[in-house]
């Protein structure tokens, strides 16, 4: 049985093994009950849900990386939100035993060696990950004031900052996008997941940096028509566009001529505008791990259609950077970690023109 078979079996029987798992975790821990209260059982399904949708991808990729990431974020996730873990292995054990149950034999075995991975992690695995910004390095100052500015939702004063920072004293674009804007939104991140700051707060952070994003890039770019041309989106389903739009950015100042597409771009529509006009390079773009199915799938149409098959496919997105050579079993022809490395990744297939890596 491929991988792809044996995590859509998987993902097939996540209602019911969910259940299962409950079920026993709380007939042997009564404790439970009033442990997490009311809602105790709307969240323990819920997450493990999301557990088995990490692992169904960490299964069709052969990555398990891509689910041992996902605990240990979700190990100080829990913790933030006073889920003890002690009961977070429990039921990790619990979801191998009722897989193990529902697949009796190899594939039951093959489906939760992550889960194994995981569990041989989490006693290492922090209940609060390090800051982005405590270092010392040159844009760390400004980079702690830009986020402590726009906590307090003073957006103009932050503007102003970033500003003085480029027009003033000569910081590069290019840095204050990945050292100020890339590690605040990071650490904008992490303080969500410790439950210290608000979805509100992450809007309006996000928000505030993709109008500055908006309002550098004219006085930067060099209008490039003549450039290759590239189509730049995230996948269907996925709403991270900030780190693509950095990328579309940096291309755009890089001599590539962008056509931004944004966030959660659907499939058909994607295809049928690619097909109309094929471009010199698709940049797609997924943040959350439950999108790589979406990636591939996309890849796939891509290659089947005689007009786009040589068109060279660039991916990126905190999965890629999880597990380093997924780009290559999920079918692109190239990834890029950052905006930085991809004006070379791109530049590379572009001038290539047809053909893959
Ligand atoms: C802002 C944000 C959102 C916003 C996005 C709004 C927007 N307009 O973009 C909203 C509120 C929609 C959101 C929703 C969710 N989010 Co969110 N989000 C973030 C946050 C805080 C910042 C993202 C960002 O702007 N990063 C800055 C950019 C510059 O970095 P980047 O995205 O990594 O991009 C760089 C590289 O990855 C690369 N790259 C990216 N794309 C591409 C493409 C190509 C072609 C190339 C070459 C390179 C490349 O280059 C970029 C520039 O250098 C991150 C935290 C984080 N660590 O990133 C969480 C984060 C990604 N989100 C997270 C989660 C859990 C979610 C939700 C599931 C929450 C929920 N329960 O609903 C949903 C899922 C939504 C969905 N269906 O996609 C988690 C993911 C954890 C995990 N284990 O996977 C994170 C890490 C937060 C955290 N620390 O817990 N989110």
């Amino acid at each position: 049985m491929d991988a792809a078979a044996l995590a859509t079996d998987l993902l097939a029987a996540k209602t019911a093994i969910v259940d299962r798992v409950m079920t026993e975790d709380y007939a042997r821990h009564p404790e439970l009950a009033a442990r997490y209260g009311e809602r105790g059982r709307a969240l323990y399904q819920r997450d493990s849900g999301h557990h088995l949708a990490f692992l169904a991808e960490a299964v069709a990729h052969a990555a398990p990386a891509l689910f041992t990431d996902y605990i240990a974020w979700a190990r100080s996730m829990l913790a933030a939100y006073g889920v003890h873990v002690a009961d977070f292995a429990e039921t990790l054990r619990l979801l191998r035993w009722a897989i193990r149950e529902q697949f009796p034999g190899a594939p039951g075995i093959a489906m939760t060696a992550s889960i194994e991975a995981a569990l041989e992690q989490l006693p290492k695995a922090l209940a609060a990950p390090a800051s982005f910004l405590a270092g010392d390095a040159p844009l760390d100052q400004l980079a702690r004031q830009y986020l402590d500015l726009l906590l307090l939702r003073e957006r103009h004063a932050a503007a102003e900052l970033v500003e003085a920072a480029v027009l003033r004293d000569g910081v590069p674009l290019q840095r204050l996008y990945l050292d100020v804007f890339q590690r605040s939104q990071r650490e904008i991140g992490r303080l969500w997941q410790l439950n210290r700051i608000s979805v509100a707060d992450e809007h309006f952070a996000t928000a505030a940096t993709m109008a500055l994003m908006n309002r550098f890039l004219p006085q930067f770019a060099v209008h490039a028509a003549s450039g290759p041309r590239a189509v730049c989106c995230c996948v269907e389903g996925d709403l991270h566009e900030l780190g693509l739009r950095m990328v579309a950015d940096f291309l755009e100042l890089g001599g590539f001529d962008c056509d931004y597409l944004g966030a959660n771009t659907p499939r058909a529509d994607l295809l049928r505008s690619l097909a109309a006009e094929p471009p010199q390079l698709i940049a797609l773009s997924a943040t959350m791990t439950f999108h790589l199915g979406a990636v591939a799938d996309l890849i796939r149409q891509l290659r089947a259609r005689p007009e786009l098959a040589q068109v060279p496919v660039l991916v990126g997105g905190r999965p890629f950077q999880i597990e380093p050579t997924l780009w290559r079993s999920i079918g692109a022809d190239a990834v890029a970690n950052d905006a930085d490395a991809a004006i070379d990744a791109a530049t590379r297939l572009a001038s290539r023109g047809a053909g893959h890596a």
